[in-house]
């Protein structure tokens, strides 16, 4: 049996996706409300096939509970944040997780951390848990690392066949939980070291955030040039040895903008391009309020209540608004006293921001100016809806030619 510790994002799908293989799974999450809500057969996020997998793993018997399960293997993913002073990786989950598995664990059991840690995490801050405790590392518990890679939005298809890294001290334990992956992963699974599995998740993610820096800086660029950006990428990519990403009003999500900073926490002196990259995502919400600004000033449009935000997710078709480019466009806009701007996300159910509409037709009625934040299907569908109105596009989806890009 596995117990499967943290049932978010990653937790769940990763679960129900051993259960679907036909392997005992419990999950286990300190949140009572979510547990009860999984129990009963509820999902509490949306994803692409999920709701199909979760009903297949609850017919084949998989457990939701608040308790830690005695048992010999336990995958970890928990939150791993970053401490905003440092810059620092907090372990606080990860140590408390780990020690929850000790209390209750069969002698040998395994415990593999799927959660991102980086670089040195489990050296510093996991070994001496263990130790503390008298226990011998590769005798009575074994550690591994075996960091998560799948996208929200394409999970499902992401966990069968996406390779894999398995990072342990041993190469015959690296080897079991190869097997133990193997039941529902098809692509490569590599076998390496915990610390070379640490940095290698952790720069996948560090050279995506660079990468959009580039694309951010360049439509900024482009921008004080009348040049259009998402067309010299274009064919700048078609290059075969080119392959730009996108600009776009900001970084979001719970990966691309934290896991960086682990790296500039840790090595300060080493990461000028890492350090920058972020400065330059981060300064992209700054750079759609000046150009909302542009747009109110050209159109003689003074009423900041007449600027409607579209999108409140941190990308388009996922319902998680975590370090959302909206959120941090609203607090910058609270700096600036731009108070009373109006928003709209369709997948966004309840209120979490003030003068949220529920209704897209009631938020259009409103407004002068709709800033495209996130690129939902919806939006997409919806052209013909917004023709009527000023339009900017942060995220290059309509092809009106009254559109104001980035
Ligand atoms: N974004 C752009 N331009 C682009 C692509 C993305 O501005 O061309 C923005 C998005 O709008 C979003 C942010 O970047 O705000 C991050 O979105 P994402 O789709 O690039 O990535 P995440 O955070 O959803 O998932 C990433 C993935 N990492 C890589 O692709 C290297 C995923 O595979 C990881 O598993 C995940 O982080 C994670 O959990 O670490």
């Amino acid at each position: 049996m596995i117990n499967i510790i943290g049932l978010g994002y990653i937790g769940l799908p990763t679960a129900l996706m051993f259960a679907k293989n036909g392997i005992k799974v419990v999950g286990t999450d300190y949140n009572a409300n979510l547990v009860k809500s999984l129990t009963e057969g509820r999902l509490t996020f949306e994803e692409d096939g999920l709701e199909n997998l979760f009903q297949e793993a609850l017919s084949n018997g998989i457990e939701f509970t608040t308790e830690y399960q005695k048992t010999h293997t336990y995958i970890l993913a928990v939150p791993t944040p970053y401490i905003k002073e440092s810059k620092k990786l907090d372990p606080r989950y990860v140590i408390s997780a780990v020690n929850s598995v000790l209390e209750v664990c069969e002698r040998g059991a395994s415990i593999i951390i799927e959660s991102t840690i980086s670089p040195g995490t489990t050296d510093k801050y996991i070994r001496p848990e263990i130790e503390k405790r008298g226990y011998v590392l590769g005798e009575d518990v074994h550690l591994v690392h075996a960091p998560e890679r799948i996208i929200p939005g394409n999970m499902i298809y992401e966990l069968e066949n996406n390779a894999r890294t398995i990072g342990a001290d041993n190469l015959e334990m690296a080897k079991k939980v190869k097997g133990l992956y193997a039941n529902f992963c098809k692509a490569e699974i590599v076998v390496t070291d915990i610390r070379t599995a640490e940095m290698s998740k952790v720069i996948e993610n560090t050279y995506r955030d660079i990468n959009i820096a580039f694309a951010n800086e360049l439509a900024k660029i482009c921008r004080t040039d009348n040049m259009d950006v998402y067309e010299i990428i274009r064919i700048a990519n078609m290059h075969p040895r080119v392959n730009i990403l996108q600009p776009g009003p900001g970084v979001g999500g719970h990966c691309i903008s934290v896991d960086p900073w682990f790296l500039v926490g840790d090595y300060p002196d080493l990461t000028n391009l890492i350090l920058t990259a972020r400065k330059i995502n981060d300064s992209m919400p700054r750079h759609v309020l000046g150009r909302i600004r542009d747009i109110m000033r050209d159109h003689g449009i003074r009423d900041i209540s007449k600027v409607g935000l579209y999108g409140l997710t941190y990308k388009e078709n996922v319902d998680d608004t975590r370090e959302s480019p909206t959120l941090q466009l609203l607090e910058r806009m609270d700096e600036h006293l731009a108070i009373g701007v109006k928003v709209f996300d369709p997948l966004i159910k309840e209120r979490i921001v003030e003068h949220q509409f529920m209704y897209f037709e009631d938020f259009l009625n409103e407004i002068e100016i709709l800033v495209v934040m996130v690129g939902h299907d919806h939006i997409k569908n919806n052209t013909d809806l917004i023709k009527d109105k000023l339009i900017l596009d942060t995220k290059n989806i309509c092809n009106l030619n009254s559109c104001y890009k980035l």
